[in-house]
């Protein structure tokens, strides 16, 4: 057995080892909820790629027709040399609207926590961009204290899209913009994507596609649970659940018990009540001037936004305030 094998093993068990903590101590509590990172396993992102591709998700579409027009705009405001750093990179298909734009990118650097999206990632734009460095970090963004493999005096330009930020409540979210300040420096910029509020049908209807996809995204956690924690959650017994909260300004999503019932998970057993729910995820919306606030309270602010003609979907041009 080599050593990445091993270093390999290590990080399974330390995932497994903190999704089983985080299960046991999500289930525990009231109300339940579990952390939407943990719905990214293989067949999770899988999912997400899929949901990424439906009807109803305009989101994924509206963020790239806006990039794909307004991709010069970015890049004069970036100015030449940058050094490109995405937040979370996952496969990096936008990342590449903004390298084909920027003028003499010093550097890109994507970051994620998992270190096969990372190889194929760099693989594959070492192959299209032979002249580019491409320097990935295996981090978790949201806990990043400084950006090891870059050095240098090149503007560093962060990239934080599809709408990521909608996850974070807004304590969270004030928190990683205040880190990504920190890390771009003074002289940095961030270029966010973010849903904005509109027709709450439309929003449900995001979150509820008529294929099911979402559904299985959410029920997928407990298919999770099952294999990893040696979980007897019954699929059939539960639902997936997802609304708009308009007070709120988010769409909660949950799994909601379809009857009284047990389940053993992790060598624990928990009952259920008919309609009890477990929160698996928040997606905040915005408006503009949402966007210009949560940018406030990070020190940060707007220098530019662009949207597009149903002004579904904004990408933000973010740097330092004085
Ligand atoms: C990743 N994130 C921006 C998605 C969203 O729209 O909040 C996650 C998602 N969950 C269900 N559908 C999409």
């Amino acid at each position: 057995m080599n050593g990445s094998v091993l270093a390999l093993d290590f990080a399974e068990t330390a995932d497994r080892e903190e999704f089983r903590r985080a299960v046991l101590a999500g289930l525990s509590r009231a109300p339940r909820a579990i952390p939407a990172k943990f719905l990214y396993d293989a067949r999770g992102s899988a999912l997400f790629d899929e949901i990424c591709e439906l009807p109803e998700y305009y989101l994924t579409r509206t963020e790239t027709e806006i990039l794909k027009r307004h991709a010069a705009d970015i890049a004069s405001r970036a100015g030449p040399g940058c050094a490109l750093i995405e937040f979370g990179s996952g496969s990096s298909v936008k990342s590449r609207l903004l390298l084909d734009a920027l003028d003499d990118v010093a550097l890109y650097s994507p970051i994620d926590i998992s270190r096969q999206h990372l190889d194929q990632t760099a693989a594959g734009l070492r192959r299209d961009y032979p002249a580019l460095k491409v320097a990935p970090i295996c981090a978790d963004y949201m806990a990043l204290d400084g950006l090891p493999q870059i050095d240098g005096d090149a503007r560093r330009l962060g990239f934080f899209p599809g709408s990521t930020i909608g996850n974070l409540e807004p304590a969270d979210a004030t928190a990683f913009l205040r880190r990504a300040r920190r890390l771009l420096g003074d002289d940095g910029a961030l270029v966010m994507g973010a849903d904005l509020k509109k027709d709450p049908q439309r929003l449900h209807d995001a979150y509820n596609d008529a294929a099911g996809v979402t559904a299985a995204f959410t029920l997928n956690l407990l298919r999770r649970m099952n294999r990893e924690l040696q979980g007897n959650f019954n699929l059939e017994a539960f639902a997936h659940e997802a609304f708009y909260n308009q007070l709120e300004g988010r769409i909660e999503i949950y799994f909601r018990s379809l009857r009284e019932q047990s389940v053993a998970v992790a060598g624990r057993t928990f009952g259920f009540a008919e309609g009890e729910r477990v929160h698996t995820e928040y997606s905040y919306k915005y408006d503009l001037a949402g966007i210009e606030a949560l940018a406030r309270s990070a020190g940060m602010r707007a220098a530019e936004t662009w949207t597009e003609a149903h002004r579904r979907f904004a990408v933000t041009f973010l740097v330092a305030a004085p």
